[in-house]
């Protein structure tokens, strides 16, 4: 196995560029959206009824394009969140759009201090923890992990196709890093949706149009799959002090306001405050995108690659019973994944 070089990597790629909150840079390299140049047909086209329902409707205040690089052992990833110009996104840590085919994939590693949550858009993926647990998801299921203390596992394609999905981190509050860790496991066919004009939603986490998910999520937090046909429109409201952003998925669509230059796939928008996203598919493709929001934690945020603890003591402490197998790490001593 190549697991070796890919702990290494799990941490050299990490060590380059620690997020410590207290020092990251905010703002940096993103192009902030009154810089795009307006699309004067889309923007005095009025076809579409109605601006957005709110009393203060959230608007776009960043807009990165995910662009390709290499992750793990030999998979491809679009790391949006988490990487240098969306850093301080409280509570979420990193959001990968990843696309693995075998032998690639993401072999034995740890992770302690927060939650990852697997949704799979095409093909399926294996997981195996060092505590015997062992599940394959296909398109359109989740896996919303809690690593807490500790968990030690592997995640590899089950397809000899394209396997692809979004990868989720979100961070969790200093009283529950410790935890035990925890699977909530939702099929595709478990996942509530509902309908109405044009609009579909699927309700990862949350509620949307009525339906409500049944995952408990420890940090606050909403996870929202919509596809709006051509000429429909969403509105969806979100609690006011939370952190939120979507990821587009496929399609194109007015975020925001009306007069919003669109924006397409694997691009990440973050929103501000308020307290709602209006959205308009006024494309001739379905839209599709991800809204995810959460309950920001308010604390220092200090990580070393698959470990996200509140200081640098409880990172060399993580690192300490990661190596010598204790604190929730007792079963590293052994363990290996099978193939
Ligand atoms: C990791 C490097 C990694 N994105 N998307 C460093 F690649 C990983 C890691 C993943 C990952 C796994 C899946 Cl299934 C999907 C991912 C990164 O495993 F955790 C660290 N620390
Ligand atoms: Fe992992």
């Amino acid at each position: 196995m190549r697991a070796a070089a890919f702990q290494k990597s799990l941490v050299s790629l990490f060590h380059k560029n620690p997020t410590l909150a207290s020092a990251v840079i905010k703002g940096g390299l993103g192009s902030s959206v009154s810089d795009f140049p307006r699309n004067i047909f889309r923007a005095s086209c009025h076809t579409m009824s109605q601006d957005s329902q709110f009393e203060s409707p959230r608007t776009v205040v960043k807009k990165v394009l995910a662009k390709q690089q290499k992750e793990g052992e030999g998979a491809t990833v679009r790391r949006s969140i988490g990487r240098m110009e969306l850093r301080n996104l409280d509570p979420f840590l990193m959001l990968d759009e990843f696309y693995v085919s075998p032998p690639a994939g993401f072999p034995d590693h740890p992770h302690r201090g927060f939650e990852t949550v697997t949704y799979m858009l095409q093909g399926a993926f294996t997981h195996q923890d060092f505590a015997g647990h062992k599940g394959t998801i296909g398109t359109g299921d989740v896996q919303w992990m809690t690593a807490g203390r500790g968990i030690i596992h592997s995640e590899m394609p089950a397809t000899d196709g394209v396997n692809k999905g979004l990868q989720l981190w979100i961070n969790l509050s200093s009283r529950d890093k410790m935890i035990e860790p925890r699977y909530q496991e939702l099929p595709s066919e478990d996942i509530p949706t509902a309908e109405a004009d044009g609009v579909e939603v699927r309700v990862i986490a949350g509620e949307s149009m009525g339906v409500r998910s049944p995952v408990y999520t420890r940090t606050p937090t909403m996870y929202l799959d919509f596809t709006l046909k051509p000429r429909a429109q969403a509105h969806q409201p979100i609690p006011e002090d939370w952190t939120a952003f979507l990821y587009v998925i496929e399609g194109e669509g007015l975020f925001g306001t009306l007069n919003s230059p669109p924006a397409g796939a694997h691009n990440v928008l973050v929103l501000g405050k308020g307290d709602g996203l209006s959205v308009w598919n006024n494309g001739s493709k379905p839209l599709r995108f991800v809204l995810i929001a959460g309950q920001p934690l308010h604390e220092p945020v200090v990580q070393y690659g698959p470990f996200v603890m509140n200081s640098q003591a409880q990172i060399d402490q993580a690192i300490d019973d990661y190596q010598y197998a204790k604190n929730g790490f007792e079963m590293a001593k052994h363990w290996r994944s099978q193939s």
